[in-house]
């Protein structure tokens, strides 16, 4: 009974994985996991993060985003220096062609400033993405508690 064992492996290895079930395709890109930490009453800025895939073959570029829910959104790149933490504003993060560029806490992530009203659990933030070449991509972003980890090098 050794060959239908092998036969149901190859099966399962030649389905391409399935994007998750939040994601949002347009083109050759899949954004997916659009998150963002709850944030205090009176916080000037909210932090968010999402995982965007580029199937393509040719490179892409983030060139900003917007939302409704902000007087203004920057890309922000995290950096360090002499040992302290802080970001920096990109004007355009790439997305390699076959490559994914991911926001999450401690490295790139979208920054909200004076979110209005302030991120409560359970909201949906909407989110504009720029893109140079696929243009304007309509996303979402879930308000969740912030976990332990997720404040790293924020704040
Ligand atoms: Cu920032």
């Amino acid at each position: 009974m050794r060959f239908p064992l092998i036969a149901f492996v190859l099966a399962v290895s030649a389905c391409a994985p399935k994007p998750p079930p939040d994601a949002v395709t347009h083109g050759a890109l899949i954004i997916s996991g659009a998150w963002a930490p709850a944030s205090p009453n009176g916080a000037q800025t909210a932090a968010g993060y999402l995982k965007i895939e580029n199937k393509g073959d040719r490179d892409e570029h983030l060139m900003g985003a917007a939302s409704p829910r902000a007087a203004s959104v920057e890309l922000h790149t995290t950096t360090m220096s002499a040992g302290m933490m802080g970001m920096a504003k990109a004007d355009v993060l790439g997305v390699p062609a076959h490559g994914v560029l991911e926001f999450k806490p401690g490295g790139d992530h979208l920054m909200f400033f004076n979110p209005a009203p302030p991120f409560k659990e359970g909201d949906k933030v909407p989110v504009t993405l720029q893109f140079k070449d696929a243009g304007p991509v309509g996303i979402s972003l879930s308000v969740r508690a912030p976990g332990k980890d997720d404040m790293a090098g924020m704040q």
